[in-house]
């Protein structure tokens, strides 16, 4: 009897506390990027989960600034004509050592905090080729090279903007 009570109580708190907790909910989790629900903006690039900080055409002449951060690459995904060759100028402004890594390509570049660091990397012939810092891959510090106008169907890359869904009803 006095164990129902309690419940009930209990019940008509929480009922109270969501309804008016849901016009401050500030209450977003920390800072652990665990399961971002959308917002947190990570999204799979070529297989490879990747904070993403957006996507840029690369300079047809010239060079392309590639921004590396605590933990991310800005561009993220670098979009430029198949197979054509492209100098990046990568730029450490993060505090701590990242790498710009792809594989496929035999790039490899340390670059330390406030450094810039030059390479030339390929784009590929069809769809993407993964890049990442070999010291912070697993926290979602990767991106991808991609062949203009084709990201958004290979390799698993998510193109945001084409979601309408809602809205057809002329
Ligand atoms: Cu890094």
């Amino acid at each position: 009897m006095k164990r129902g009570v309690v419940i009930v109580a209990a019940s008509l708190l929480l009922l109270a506390a969501a309804g008016c907790g849901s016009s401050s909910s500030s209450s977003s989790g920390g800072t652990t990027t665990e399961e971002s629900g959308g917002g947190g903006g990570q999204k799979t690039i070529a297989g490879v989960q990747a904070n993403d900080h957006g996507t840029k055409a690369v300079e047809d002449k010239g060079k392309t600034e590639v921004e590396l951060d605590d933990f991310y690459f800005k561009p993220t995904v670098l979009e430029g004509k198949a197979g054509q060759k492209v100098t990046l100028e990568l730029k450490n402004e993060g505090n701590t050592e990242h790498s710009f890594t792809i594989d496929s390509q035999g790039i490899d570049k340390d670059i330390q905090p406030g450094d810039e660091a030059e390479v030339t990397v390929t784009i590929p012939k069809s769809g993407v080729v993964s890049f990442y810092c070999k010291f912070h891959k697993s926290s979602g510090m990767a991106g991808a090279l991609a062949v203009t106008g084709q990201s958004g169907g290979t390799g698993g890359m998510t193109d945001t903007g084409t979601t309408t869904g809602k809205g057809y009803g002329y």
